[in-house]
């Protein structure tokens, strides 16, 4: 067999045994998958930096590519692993089994794993070792075939059968994505709720973002590869840590205690000025502050560590679960359960925090506990430890280029927790004039506003900032998202024609 023959080989036998291994990790855990095992230890062990940039270059796409760059490398060393062989086949079979010891710890490393979750890696690279010496025992001798191509066409055919089923099975652990169980499609009526949701601007001034964002347009943010499928029949929420009384909830009970029902902002930190990572909607939940009451924290904890079935966690001042804000538990979204990729059947929201630190999805933990025995995930990643939301603004519209006459500026603001009681425009350098404020939904939700504007032809700059309620404008010093979230003010240039 020539090099190139038996590169092709290792390609061969590494997709093939990927392929497999992926098949057995949709059986057993979609976690296990050798591919999403090394993709996540690969999200988790990723400079901030690195992350930083995914999300704001390639935003959602970023999994995918994550998955299909994971699944090409391991072809590649499979090929490498080929060409080896011509040594001794013995040098491919450690490469296989070194490429499996990476898996299975990857997958063995993930939250809750079983031992069986190295199984998919073990069994992905046996395949692989043995395709790899059935080919080598078998395939024609290296020379001129009589079609001329110069390769053996079944090799050749192999080859490309390893990649197809390599990259088929990469993003197969994720179909496993199904609704909200029939039992949860109704959540029981809210006892306190807000008052009646104003009509916003949305009608008047297009372009502008909704009052409320529609669920489907909800920005989603996490470290999952794939959505994590949880139950409520065997969801349980632990509360324990520096606490009295420790207990364990489970759905019925937790859907029994009085629910709330509130209009709240979410952000990222890692929402870019002007970006579009931050949503606002009607949420239904347990205060977190019940829950922690009955549990009795003791007076040294100044925290609580929340985490997720997949391994995340967050860190929340005690004192602001506390401090009467409608920091919940959140079961449902715009009065419907909570849809799978926003934390199904229960996160946490915390009014005023950045989500990182106060939104833990698919929840199953909240540990009283102090800031300096415990740090959460984004915190031992180089992001602060405390994170409430900046004031900002955002101008939706004019966004690229419009046409000479009257029109209208608009966007939104937000100063979580704060309020917002005034925004500025400024066109060209010209004076700050004040904007006319849309609906007031409360402290913790966004403001819409907007300015009637007679564009002229050219090149124009608009830019805008916002006031919160306590009169504090938002600072103009540009400061990057890490580590604890942007400032400056929006600035955008207008085209009209
Ligand atoms: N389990 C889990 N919860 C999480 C995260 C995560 O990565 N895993 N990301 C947090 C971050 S950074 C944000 S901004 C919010 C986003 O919530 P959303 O996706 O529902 O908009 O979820 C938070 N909760
Ligand atoms: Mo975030």
């Amino acid at each position: 067999m020539s090099r190139t023959e038996r590169a092709i080989a290792g390609v061969a036998a590494t997709g093939l045994g990927l392929a497999a291994g992926q098949l057995l990790g949709v059986l057993l855990d979609p976690a296990s998958a050798p591919l999403v095992a090394v993709g996540s230890a690969v999200i988790d062990l990723a400079p901030p930096q690195l992350k930083e940039w995914a999300v704001s270059t390639v935003g959602t796409a970023d999994k995918p590519l994550l998955l299909l760059t994971v699944a090409l490398v391991v072809i590649g060393l499979g090929a490498v692993a080929g060409i080896a062989s011509s040594r001794h086949p013995v040098v491919a079979d450690l490469a296989f089994a070194t490429l499996a010891v990476v898996g299975a710890a990857a997958a063995l490393t993930r939250a809750g794993a079983a031992p069986s979750a190295a199984l998919p890696s073990v069994l992905a690279a046996a395949v692989a070792a043995a395709l790899l010496r059935w080919q080598l025992h078998w395939s024609a001798p290296a020379g001129p075939r009589p079609d001329g191509t110069g390769f053996d066409r079944r090799l050749l055919l192999t080859g490309g059968a390893g990649i197809i089923a390599a990259l088929a099975t990469a993003a197969l652990p994720g179909s496993r994505t199904q609704l909200p169980p029939a039992a949860v499609r109704t959540i029981p009526a809210p006892q306190s709720t807000p008052s009646a949701f104003p009509a916003g601007l949305d009608s008047t001034v297009p372009g502008i973002s909704p009052l409320r964002t529609p669920v489907a347009d909800f920005y989603r943010i996490d470290t999952a590869l794939f959505v994590p499928q949880l139950d409520v029949a065997g969801w349980q929420l632990q509360v324990d840590g520096l606490v009295e009384a420790p207990f364990t909830i489970g759905w019925d009970e937790l859907v029994g205690m009085p629910l709330i029902e509130r209009d709240i902002t979410l952000t990222c930190v890692s929402n870019e000025i002007g970006g579009p990572y931050c949503g606002s909607n009607r949420w239904t939940g347990v205060r977190v502050a019940d829950l922690l009451r009955r549990a009795r924290p003791s007076a040294r904890a100044d925290q609580v560590l929340s985490s997720s079935s997949d391994g995340f966690s967050a860190s929340t001042p005690l004192a602001v679960l506390l401090d009467g804000r409608d920091a919940m538990i959140a079961i449902a979204m715009d009065g419907q359960p909570l849809p799978r990729e926003h934390g199904f059947p229960a996160r946490l929201l915390t009014p005023g925090l950045y989500g990182y630190v106060g939104a833990t999805k698919w929840l199953t933990h909240l540990k009283v506990s102090t800031f300096a025995a415990d740090q959460a995930y984004w915190t031992t990643r180089g992001w602060a430890e405390r994170a409430p939301v900046k004031t900002a603004t955002r101008i939706d519209t004019p966004r690229g280029r419009v046409a000479a006459g009257s029109t209208v500026i608009g966007g939104v603001a937000w100063a979580t927790h704060r309020g917002i009681s005034r925004v500025q425009v400024q066109v060209d350098n010209g004076p700050w004039q004040d904007a006319k404020l849309g609906p007031d939904v409360g402290l913790d939700y966004w403001r819409q506003w907007y300015l009637p504007w007679e564009a002229a032809s050219g090149t124009h700059r608009i830019a805008a900032r916002a006031w919160d309620d306590a009169g504090v404008v938002q600072p103009a010093t540009v400061q990057p998202v890490l580590p604890d979230g942007p400032t400056g003010y929006h600035v955008i240039d207008v085209q009209v024609d």
